[in-house]
Formats: C-alpha cells, sequence, structure tokens
C-alpha cells in the first residue's frame, strides 16, 4: 500500500491515525497546472490569481528561464487586505526610532541622493512556496512553484541608516513596518524583527527593481531585500524602522513562518512541537521548460531550461534525470549573476521513446547541500520550506 493511500485509511479511525501518524504524512508535487487569470493588475501582466484582496498572484512556471524575472511578471503577496491606493513620492518619509541617539526622517530623494547606492541580485522566495506539495494540506495559500523570483535590487544599506541614526547601548533588534497598517506595538500587524547580528552589509532597503521603481504591489517606493533569506521578512512599503532592545514577540515572528525546531525541521501532524523562524532559504531547482504536460517530437532536439538558488553559498551543480532518477548527467550552468542570484541551467537531449516520460532536476551548491528527493521532506505544518527535486511529466509523439 502506498502511504498516501494509507492516510486515507487511517483516517476513517481517529485512534487508529493517532497511532500511525508518522506513516500518514506524504509529500508530493507542487501543483503547477493552475489557471492565468483573465485580468491583470497594475504593472502586471496576467498571472495566477489566489485572491485580489489582498492580491495574491503567482508566477507561472514557464517563466523560470533566465536569471532575472520581470517586474511585470514578478509573484505578489500581501497579508492585509488594506494596502494604500496612492503613495506621494515627495511626501513619503521612511521614520527610523527607538533606541537610537537620533530620530531619523528620510525622504526619498535624501535617501538617493545622501547614501550610497548599493545593487544585488537576489531571489526573492516566499517560505511557502511549493506548500500544495505536502500532504495533508497545510494552512495557506496552496502555492504551486511560482512564489518566487530573483532581481537587481538597488538601494542602500540598512547598516548605513542606522548608523547615521546611531545606536543606543543595548540596542539588538529593528522592527520593520509596512505602510498599510501603522501602529507599531498593536499586533497582528505586519511587522517584522531582525537581530542586529542578521544585518550584514547585504541587507538594503531598496528602491529600485530591475533598473526601474518598485512596482506598487513590490513594495513601493521601499522595500526591505535580505539576501538568502526567505522573503517574509523582505518589508514592502517600509516606512518605519523602530530600533529596541528586547525582542517584541509581534505576531509574524511568533506564530507565522515557523518550522519545527529539530534537525528534519518535521513534526506528525497534530505534533505540538518547538519552533524557529524559517530565516536561510535552502537549496532548490525549477524546471521552466518543459512545461508539465509538454508533447516533444520523438528525436527533435529538447533543451530543457530552469532555475537553480540557494541561500548564498551559490549553486555548484544542477544535474538532470531522464530515468526517474537513477542516473543524473550535469546541466550546464548560464551566467553566474551573483550568489544569490538565480544561476540558469540547461540540458540538451533527444527523447528516444515515445510515450510519456519525466525530466528531473537536482541542484547541489557550494556547501554540499543537496536538493532531496520529495518523498524526504519531511512534513510542517505551515508547509514551508518545500524544496524537492523537480519532476515534469511530458510526453514524447
Ligand atoms: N508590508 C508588507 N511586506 C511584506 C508582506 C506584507 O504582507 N506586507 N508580505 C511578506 C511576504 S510573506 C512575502 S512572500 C513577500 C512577497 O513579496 P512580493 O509581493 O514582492 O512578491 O513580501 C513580504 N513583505
Ligand atoms: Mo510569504
Amino acid at each position: 500500500m502506498k502511504r498516501r493511500d494509507f492516510f486515507k485509511t487511517s483516517l476513517i479511525g481517529a485512534a487508529g491515525a493517532a497511532a500511525f501518524a508518522t506513516d500518514a504524512v506524504a509529500i508530493g508535487h507542487p501543483v503547477d497546472n493552475r489557471k492565468i487569470s483573465d485580468i491583470p493588475f497594475p504593472e502586471k501582466r496576467p498571472l495566477i490569481t489566489y485572491s485580489d484582496r489582498p492580491p495574491l498572484l503567482e508566477t507561472p512556471k514557464e517563466y523560470f528561464t533566465c536569471s532575472h524575472t520581470p517586474n511585470d511578471l514578478f509573484f505578489v503577496r500581501w497579508h492585509m487586505p488594506d494596502i494604500p491606493t496612492h503613495i506621494d513620492p515627495a511626501k513619503f518619509r521612511i521614520n527610523v526610532d527607538g533606541e537610537v541617539e537620533k530620530k531619523l526622517s528620510i525622504s526619498l530623494e535624501e535617501l538617493k541622493n545622501d547614501f550610497e547606492p548599493v545593487t544585488v541580485s537576489a531571489v526573492l522566495q516566499c517560505g511557502g512556496n511549493g506548500r500544495s506539495a505536502f500532504k495533508p494540506t497545510p494552512g495557506g495559500i496552496q502555492w504551486g512553484n511560482g512564489a518566487m523570483g530573483c532581481a537587481k535590487w538597488k538601494g542602500v544599506r540598512l547598516r548605513d541608516i542606522l548608523e547615521r541614526a546611531g545606536l543606543k547601548p543595548g540596542a539588538e533588534w529593528v522592527g520593520f513596518n509596512g505602510e498599510e497598517k501603522a501602529a507599531y506595538y498593536k499586533t497582528p500587524n505586519f511587522v517584522r524583527e531582525l537581530h542586529l547580528d542578521e544585518i550584514g552589509d547585504h541587507v538594503i532597503v531598496a528602491y529600485e527593481m530591475n533598473g526601474e521603481d518598485l512596482p506598487y504591489l513590490n513594495g513601493y517606493p521601499l522595500r526591505l531585500v535580505i539576501p538568502g533569506y526567505y522573503s517574509d521578512s523582505w518589508v514592502k512599503m517600509l516606512s518605519r524602522l523602530t530600533v529596541t532592545k528586547e525582542y517584541q514577540h509581534l505576531f509574524f515572528m511568533d506564530y507565522a513562518y515557523r518550522v519545527p525546531d529539530n534537525k528534519t525541521e518535521s513534526q506528525k501532524p497534530g505534533e505540538k512541537v518547538k519552533t524557529k523562524p524559517i530565516t536561510k532559504m535552502n537549496v532548490k531547482s525549477v524546471i521552466g521548460y518543459p512545461a508539465p504536460g509538454a508533447k516533444l517530437y520523438h528525436k527533435s532536439h529538447v533543451v530543457v531550461r530552469g532555475v537553480a538558488f540557494d541561500h548564498g553559498a551559490g549553486i555548484r551543480k544542477v544535474e538532470i534525470s531522464l530515468d526517474g532518477g537513477k542516473s543524473w548527467e550535469e546541466a550546464q550552468l548560464g551566467e553566474d549573476a551573483g550568489r544569490y542570484a538565480y544561476r540558469t541551467f540547461r540540458y540538451s537531449f533527444k527523447p528516444i521513446a515515445h510515450g510519456k516520460m519525466t525530466i528531473m532536476s537536482r541542484a547541489t551548491n557550494h556547501a554540499g547541500e543537496v536538493q532531496p528527493f520529495a518523498e524526504d521532506i519531511g512534513w510542517n505544518a505551515g508547509g514551508y520550506k518545500y524544496n524537492g527535486i523537480d519532476v515534469v511529466e511530458v510526453e514524447v509523439v
């Protein structure tokens, strides 16, 4: 009996289900044949749409063949339905307060002119990307593969802003607040916190994405960029930094975006475990071409293309399997756009047998971390950090 079938059976009796809870968990692959909406959102091409209030948009998998994702195809995720519909760039200010020597209120002009500009190509990926692979289904948006994208971000170092304000002795945490709700100490506004130790020179407050102003839905006019980290802390429409001595125990830090604090970061359904925040992204590759269900001509020249990334160690290799994971061959890696960016890959072959076949991709990074088979990934209640070997089923005709 397959594990998945077993789960259905064990659900019949609650006692039985509890006794075999470990076996009840199965991992599949993210669903990737969802419909693209007919209506586009502002500055976006039509995308897979889960909700319009708040806007929840997914990038179709077929676009993951280039090192950078165009702004109008970039996915969108907001928690609050009330996001400002108008921002006046002349009046907008980013405020710095809390445990600082000097409170700041910086205009966009000042940010662009008075601070050293820096640029970084980095992947922005929701921790819940691929959640639809987890069975039983964890709560949350049932993302397929496309709650991710890679952009070239331009902005200023967060450290430079904090230095200008001057930290008071004992300052340890920084809270980040977006424009969509203002009151900082009331939860559950979307506020994130970082410890000062996490704020290296690579963390920036960005005002440009791929050479343009940030799109409104991706956080115009300013957002936090934390290369290598899942994007739950990449606060959009960033308008306030509050420095504190103590960790504030905010809703989105204490309850959301956490995984079990054990070696496999997994748990049984219903099991209560100690948790920790999701931070660094694990190694992953996604096949952009061919699309699932594509028909390939027998003996034609097929070029498999996709993207791979991790938390910043950098991609060492991507391997392709055409025989269900028994044997693997190395793909050719594309241009290196930096250690936090997508690394594109390509692999050519000629299909020699008619009928259904699978194409798999597996990434390995410079730290020796290898993308696992879906079956080897443990289940977690939030449905976070899915990074199974990508599997695309096609048909040779
Ligand atoms: N202000 C604000 N910033 C936010 C969020 C939000 O709801 N509000 N959601 C976070 C989460 S969970 C994700 S996945 C990313 C999505 O970024 P994007 O919409 O640019 O793709 O924004 C992050 N920053
Ligand atoms: Mo997210």
